[in-house]
């Protein structure tokens, strides 16, 4: 089995909060800014509309006043009504022609003089405007005509479409701008269109003249706001951006700080990644599994299976082994809960604990936990402390292990030969097993000295009255010398490495003489 399984980076807040956080303050600025620009367009754009509506006002008064000097000349004939017409065309600005009408036909114009045309009073809305797409003088050119009337006579007045295309050039440059007779209407390519103008896509305005019947429609494209910002805004724009970059480098150097080792341990406690891993300690003779040692392996996402070593160092030093071991054992007593049928009366289960464990008395409740997962007896647990780095017995620590061997929990003293335990430390604590350490197991068959070590270790914890775990045993010589020895439990590759839970199981139930699984065990054990 590998030891590490790697699985591909997935997407996590870690990576993408730099990039919500960077984007954020650009998002908020562009909003605001956006904003603020639809403000100003839409100003500018009532007031151009208003100017607009004023100047065709303006002209419609001339033309307006023109009709109204003529008005009493209509119905009367058109040879000495031809100098006063062609008069206010001299007098008035903009006012192109004016014309006479008597019961729908125009019979008199300052241009031709008599003249023989029909009106409909139709095409004049409220009887007084038509904008035209040209007349019979002006094909295809616009006309605005003014239209009074006193009963079935009137007189008619005419400005030139170019008067009214130039003021919508001239006064909005920028903006769209239409003028609305009607049903048709005059845009600034100066032509007449009939219908309705589309609305503007940004500050529409729709401004009608309380005067004459007319409105004027204006606003701006759609990217008028986005060429705003980038023509108007460069600092600020530069700005925002270097904002953005800034916060996310932040954010992501922030992430990455929290992502100190201890921090790191915190969030992989928090996912439930530690796993135990179990390696068989058999006993002499049958070399039966008796008991199992855990291990601590770390499901590491973006890493795989992280070894112990790797980060058990770190998690001592922050004190958060302790958190570790408990999360360790809850999930060992819920892995082999099930299938205690599997194992035999006395199991031993090994734990490894640190001497930060021994500062206070919560391991009581741990173990306790651990322990009421099971029937009675069926299980044995055993703590091992390792020899490496001593626990100090102070009287705290002392009525720890005073309880936890009343409670019927074990203790193992790891790594044996490795420090400097004297006798007194191993009858304060209580000890009642030692492991010796893989590296006596590996003298076997070395030089007399070595092997000399090694038996001596053997005779003390006989001497002691000891249990005695032999580690490292990865061949039958070593297997054989041990148990020629006294030793009366062997852990090691020859037996077992350590395994997941299931592969432990499985290999459990296969074993001759396995007791048998309890009903709805899940197939891949029973298969074993
Ligand atoms: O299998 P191995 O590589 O698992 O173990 C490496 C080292 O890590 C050993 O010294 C072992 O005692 C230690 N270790 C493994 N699991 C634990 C654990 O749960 N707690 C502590 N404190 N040490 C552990
Ligand atoms: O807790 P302790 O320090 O005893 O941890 C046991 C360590 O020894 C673990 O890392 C485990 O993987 C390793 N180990 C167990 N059996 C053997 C073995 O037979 N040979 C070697 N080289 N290492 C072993
Ligand atoms: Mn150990």
């Amino acid at each position: 089995m590998p030891l590490t399984v790697k699985r591909p980076a997935r997407l996590s807040w870690r990576s993408l909060l730099p990039w919500v956080v960077g984007i954020l303050p650009v998002a908020c600025g562009l909003t605001v800014m956006h904003w603020q620009i639809e403000r100003e367009l839409r100003a500018s754009s009532q007031a151009t509309t208003r100017q607009v509506v004023e100047h065709v006002e303006h002209i419609l008064d001339n033309l307006a006043n023109a009709a109204q000097v003529l008005l009493p000349l209509a119905g009367s004939p058109c040879e000495p009504a031809q100098l006063t017409l062609r008069s206010q065309v001299t007098r008035n600005a903009f006012v192109r022609s004016t014309n006479l009408f008597r019961d729908n036909t125009l019979y008199c114009s300052s241009l031709f003089g008599d003249f023989d045309e029909p009106v409909d009073a139709n095409d004049y809305t409220d009887g007084h405007l038509w904008l035209m797409d040209g007349n019979s003088v002006t094909p295809g050119h616009p006309l605005l005509v003014y239209r009074l009337s006193d009963g079935a006579r009137g007189a008619i007045s005419t400005v030139d479409g170019d008067h009214l295309v130039t003021a919508l050039r001239l006064i909005g440059p920028n903006e769209q701008l239409q003028l609305r007779v009607g049903n048709a209407w005059l845009g600034q390519d100066g032509r007449v269109h009939a219908g309705a103008p589309a609305p503007a896509a940004t500050a529409d305005v729709t401004l009608g003249s309380t005067r004459y019947p007319f409105s004027v429609h204006g606003g701006y494209a759609a990217d008028k706001p986005a060429q705003l910002l980038r023509s108007q805004y460069p600092a600020l724009l530069s700005l925002l951006l270097v904002l953005g970059v800034v916060a996310a480098g932040v954010c992501r150097w922030q992430i990455r700080r929290a992502s100190s080792p201890s921090a790191e341990l915190q969030r992989a406690l928090e996912a439930d990644e530690f796993l135990p891993y179990f390696q068989p300690v058999v006993r002499k003779g049958d070399y039966r599994w008796a008991g199992a040692e855990v291990l601590m392996r770390w499901n590491h996402p973006r890493e795989g299976l992280v070894r112990p070593d790797l980060f058990i160092p770190y998690a001592e030093h922050s004190g958060q082994i302790v958190a570790m071991t408990r999360a360790l054992m809850l999930h060992t007593a819920q892995s082999l809960a099930p299938y205690t049928a599997l194992l035999e009366d006395g199991f031993h289960i090994g734990v490894n604990i640190t001497a930060d464990h021994c500062r206070d008395l919560t391991l009581l409740d741990d173990c306790q936990t651990f322990l009421q997962h099971f029937p009675p007896g069926r299980v044995r647990l055993t703590l091992e402390l390792t020899e490496r780095k001593l626990i100090e017995p102070t009287p705290i620590a002392l009525e720890l292990f005073e309880k936890l061997h009343a409670m019927g929990v074990m203790i193992a003293l790891d790594d044996f030969g490795t420090g400097q335990s004297s006798l007194n430390y191993l009858r304060q604590f209580k000890v009642d097993y030692l492991k010796i350490d893989q590296s006596f197991v590996a003298m076997i068959g070395g030089d007399a000295l070595s092997q000399h070590i090694l038996d001596s270790i053997i005779e003390l914890s006989a001497k002691l009255g000891l249990g005695i775990v032999a580690e490292g045993v990865e061949t039958e010589v070593q297997r054989d010398y041990l148990a020629q020895h006294g030793v009366d439990f062997q852990q090691g590759y020859l037996f077992g490495r350590p395994m997941p839970a299931d592969a432990f199981l499985q290999a459990l139930a296969a074993q001759p003489g396995a007791a048998r699984l309890p009903q709805g065990a899940p197939p891949e054990i029973m298969r074993g």
